[in-house]
């Protein structure tokens, strides 16, 4: 039996109620509609998801901490606690693999207290403001991030 390498997809707090609430922010599909997506495209690209999504940043840390050496990449959509959860900003910071912050609206467009990531300055890179078509790229980007001789051309200094 293969092992597929892992990705860990974290969701943050009231990510849950995708597709409740706000269509005309956040679209109308489910968390898990999401979800689904990235194993489809996780799958044709040669790895598994596991997908945790947690209203307790102590549990998104933890979580992390478990995919220290195990996991190939971690997707993170951190909800509002990437505006100022820096216990996230840590434990992030002493993961090994790629790191790809998502979020599906574009948080620049919007308030100002959402113009601050304090999960930018440790990710590998941030998909912002694509609606959900963001996670599938995040598994896009994960695929070529792991891939030798396949890494975006700034990653190669
Ligand atoms: O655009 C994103 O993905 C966000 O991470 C979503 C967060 C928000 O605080 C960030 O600034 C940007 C909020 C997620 C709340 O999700 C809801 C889902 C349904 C109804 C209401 C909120």
């Amino acid at each position: 039996m293969t092992v597929l390498p892992v990705i860990l997809v974290l969701s943050g707090p009231n990510l849950d109620l995708l597709g409740q609430r706000e269509p005309e922010i956040y679209g109308r599909e489910t968390l898990d509609d999401h979800v689904a997506a990235m194993r489809r495209a996780a799958a044709a690209a040669g790895f598994a998801v596991e997908h945790q999504q947690s209203n307790a940043e102590g549990e998104l840390i933890d979580a992390i901490h478990r995919a220290r050496g195990r996991c190939a990449a971690i997707v993170i959509n951190p909800g509002a606690f990437g505006h100022y959860a820096w216990g996230i900003h840590d434990a992030l910071a002493t993961f090994d693999g790629p790191v790809v912050e998502v979020h599906i609206s574009n948080p620049n467009a919007r308030e100002s207290w959402r113009h601050k990531s304090v999960v930018a300055p440790v990710a590998t890179g941030t998909i912002a403001g694509l609606g959900g078509h963001g996670y599938v790229l995040a598994i896009e980007a994960v695929r070529r991030l792991t891939a030798p001789g396949d890494r975006p051309p700034t990653l190669e200094r």
